[in-house]
Order: C-alpha cells, then sequence, then structure tokens
C-alpha cells in the first residue's frame, strides 16, 4: 500500500498556486514526515462536452459553492472561499447583476479562516425564506486564535432581499477544529423541511483525530440533521461545547424526535451514554463529505466522500447509516487508522454507489442529480466532479451494485456544484477560473442529441 498522503492539503494547494499565488502563500508547505507518494499527472481525456463561462462578465474569487433558494428562479448565490457571498440577481431578465450579499471577512467574535480548507463553505435558505428572510451559513474562524467551523443563521435586511444583515447573525453550532482540512461544510434542506450539515473527520490524515469511530463526541465526520423552527415534538441537543445558547439559555436548533442516534446505548460494540451522543446525526462514519445534495424527484441523498489516498467515492445517505471511515475507503478496508486492521464489533458499514482510483481523480466534489431539458439522454443521472484531474462524471444507477460512469467534460478546479435556477441546467463552480460554468457540447461534436 502507498504511504499516506499527509492530507488532502496536498492537493488544493497544488492547484491553487496556479491560479490564486497570494493565497498560496499564506498556506504553511506541507511537511511529511515520510516521502509523499507521487501524485499521478492528470490525464486528459476525451470528452464531449466542455466547460464555458454561464456568466460572461462576472468574476467570483475563488468561488467554492452554489446556492439557490427556494422558489426563486431570478436569483443566484455563488460563495467565495475568501468570505463573501455574492448574489447574481435578475436572472430572469436581460441582464443578471451581481450584488454582494453577505461580507463575512471581518465576523463579529473572531477571524476568518481561509487557510487550507477553511472559508465560508455552505448557504442554504429554508423554505419559508420568501417570508422569514432567514438563511444559514457554514464558515471557518479563529477565536482568541483557535479554529473553529460554525453554522449560524441570518437574516435579509427588511428593506433589501439582496443584502443580509451582519448584525444579524447567530451562531447555532461553533465546533473546535484542530485542522484546517476535513470540514465538510454544506448545508441542504430536505424535503422535510429539516437543515442537513455536512462535517468531516476534523482533519489531518488517516482520522489521526480520532473523531470518525464516534457518535458521542464532537460534530464530526457525519451527515447531522437539525430543527432550526424548534417545531413542537422535537427534543434538545444534549448539552455540548460547540452548541451555542440563545438568550433563553436553550439552543438555536432542536433534533428532530426520529433522528436515528437518538437513545443509542451502543457504538461498534462499546457501550455509551445516551445523554452523551450527538443525537444530531443523521449519518455517521463519513471522512470528509465534500457536497451534499437532494435530489428533488426521489427524495435521496447524496454525498460526495473525499477519499485518503486511494479511492474517493459517492455514498447515498440514509438514516443512522455508517459509511465506514476510518475503517473503509471506498469499498475496501482502510487500515492505517486509530481503529488499526480490526473491524469493530457490530459494524455494518454501508458501501459507496461508486467509487474511483487516484488516476481518476484524487479530491471529489458531490454533485447534484440532472433534472434539465437541454441533454435529455442525462435525466435522472447524478453529475458530480473531481476537483483535481476535473473530470465531470455522470452516475447512471442500474444493473451491478455500483452506478455506471461517464466523463463528460475535464476541467481542474470545480469545487462547488449546483442547479440554475432558470432551467435545472448544473452550474459549476471553479476555484482556479473564479468562474460559474456550464456544460456544452463541443463544436466538433456536433449537437447535443443522443445517439443511442
Ligand atoms: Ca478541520
Ligand atoms: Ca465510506
Amino acid at each position: 500500500m502507498n504511504p499516506p498522503l499527509p492530507s488532502l492539503r496536498l492537493v488544493w494547494p497544488a492547484l491553487l498556486a496556479v491560479a490564486t499565488p497570494i493565497l498560496a502563500q499564506q498556506t504553511p508547505p506541507p511537511a511529511p514526515k515520510k516521502p509523499a507518494p507521487e501524485k499521478p499527472p492528470i490525464v486528459f481525456v476525451e470528452t464531449d462536452y466542455e466547460l464555458v463561462d454561464a456568466f460572461p462578465g462576472l468574476k467570483f474569487e475563488m468561488p467554492l459553492g452554489i446556492a439557490t433558494a427556494p422558489e426563486d428562479r431570478g436569483r443566484l448565490f455563488v460563495l467565495e472561499k475568501t468570505g463573501r457571498i455574492h448574489v447574481v440577481a435578475g436572472l430572469d431578465g436581460a441582464t443578471p447583476e451581481k450584488k454582494l450579499f453577505l461580507d463575512l471577512t471581518k465576523p463579529r467574535d473572531g477571524e476568518l479562516a481561509t487557510e487550507s480548507e477553511c472559508g465560508v463553505l455552505g448557504l442554504a435558505f429554508p423554505p419559508d425564506h420568501a417570508k422569514s428572510g432567514r438563511c444559514f451559513v457554514y464558515y471557518s474562524l479563529k477565536i482568541d486564535g483557535s479554529l473553529h467551523q460554525r453554522v449560524s443563521r441570518f437574516q435579509v435586511l427588511p428593506d433589501d432581499p439582496d443584502r443580509v444583515d451582519p448584525a444579524s447573525e447567530q451562531p447555532l453550532i461553533t465546533q473546535a477544529d484542530e485542522a484546517g482540512n476535513h470540514n465538510g461544510g454544506d448545508l441542504q434542506f430536505g424535503p422535510d423541511g429539516y437543515l442537513y450539515v455536512s462535517t468531516g473527520d476534523g482533519g489531518s490524515g488517516n482520522d489521526k483525530l480520532d473523531n470518525g469511530r464516534f457518535i458521542n463526541k464532537g460534530f464530526h465526520a457525519a451527515i447531522l440533521r437539525i430543527d432550526v423552527d424548534r417545531k413542537p415534538g422535537s427534543l434538545p441537543p444534549n448539552p455540548h461545547p460547540a452548541v451555542n445558547l440563545g438568550a433563553d439559555g436553550a439552543a438555536l436548533y432542536t433534533v428532530p424526535a426520529d433522528n436515528p442516534f437518538i437513545g443509542r446505548d451502543s457504538h461498534h460494540g462499546q457501550p455509551i451514554d445516551p445523554q452523551t451522543v450527538r443525537t444530531e446525526i443523521w449519518a455517521t462514519g463519513l471522512r470528509n463529505p465534500w457536497r451534499i445534495h437532494f435530489d428533488p424527484a426521489t427524495g435521496r441523498l447524496f454525498a460526495g466522500d473525499v477519499g485518503q489516498n486511494l479511492y474517493e467515492e459517492i455514498d447515498l445517505i440514509v438514516a443512522g447509516g455508517d459509511y465506514g471511515w476510518p475503517h473503509r475507503e471506498g469499498l475496501h478496508p482502510f487500515t492505517l487508522g486509530p481503529g488499526g486492521e480490526q473491524d469493530p464489533a457490530d459494524f455494518h458499514p454501508i458501501a459507496p454507489i461508486f467509487e474511483y482510483p487516484r488516476v481518476v481523480g484524487m479530491s471529489v466534489t458531490g454533485g447534484v442529480v440532472y433534472h434539465g431539458e437541454r441533454f435529455p439522454q442525462h435525466r435522472g443521472k447524478y453529475v458530480f466532479a473531481d476537483y483535481a484531474t476535473g473530470r465531470v462524471i455522470a452516475l447512471q444507477e442500474g444493473g451491478g451494485e455500483l452506478w455506471s460512469d461517464e466523463t463528460l467534460a475535464q476541467e481542474p478546479g470545480i469545487a462547488g456544484i449546483g442547479l440554475d435556477p432558470r432551467d435545472g441546467e448544473v452550474l459549476f463552480a471553479n476555484m482556479a477560473f473564479g468562474q460559474v460554468k456550464r456544460l456544452q457540447p463541443k463544436e466538433s461534436k456536433g449537437n447535443a442529441t443522443p445517439t443511442n
């Protein structure tokens, strides 16, 4: 087996160094004690599509995420790693306009962290956004010099739905974090109206911080599911230093009563006190779920989980699911983690629906299920990308246990994938290019008419 990479950090700065030398200089160079394995060279493959600028003239600073608001065809939100969220407004008119939606470069109670995989990472709008003006943001900050990952609620200004009132911030969860990488960071509202949050194993490599094996430590290595409306019947979370409390002394969210780990008194064969369980957890055993997505047609939740050295994976996330990290990497045993070579007792890992080796890619960016009109041959497929090699891959369900794959295009730097609110076409945030892009058939390939 190859020696372990120090972490995914090797991949990100390597690409960033090409496009953004200033930020790359801020990132401390990795200093592996062991020689790092050779990264395979990027192999460019023949594809039928290319990525083109979806909004010519609009540039973004290291865009890594794309969000839309429910029932809102006129606005697209673009997240910049470096601290700002912009709204492209007036999409339904002739001249879309880029406006500053939220500036998080100077958080109220700390400093924005942008090193390694930190930054403004996630944004989601609740189903009642048009009425309530609420939105939720995931970002990294240093408080008294120590790194945290945070989920906060904000409000737009009463007289301007295109601008957040920074003074409205109310943190919900502020988790201390020992490493700049593996922060998860996506936020999505499910069809059930609950907020789903992806968190990573904390970072370093080989799950050295030992978070993946537990459901009663911090907010790590998981998909969380929380009730930001504190509906009747939902439960208060168990106490934890990361849970922010409101003026009434209660958490600003509650836990849906059917969350799967409520009352759990053992995990992996080890007895645990149910009062110590992070009942917010919906699924566990994830390494760094970088981008999650609900298919609106089926309600299924997809996640791209970044691998260690050998395999990237796509998972279908189910309630109470254990996705295996740090005992599995993709379909394969992983033995360099804190669990060693022995699987724990009562261990039932769920296999990914797709995995790929490093020659195909080194850092998965989870995508979306396509339901647009322009490419009918790809309807119902899950379209994702690899950040490092740039492969844009469409997965189709059917046949065997693993979904079948097809590489549509290739362009390194894709860190976020979303949907155009006008027509459901796939949009790609390319952090290296500073652009939001879309798929276009290559001219030499003729049009997009399916051939079979
Ligand atoms: Ca981290
Ligand atoms: Ca897994």
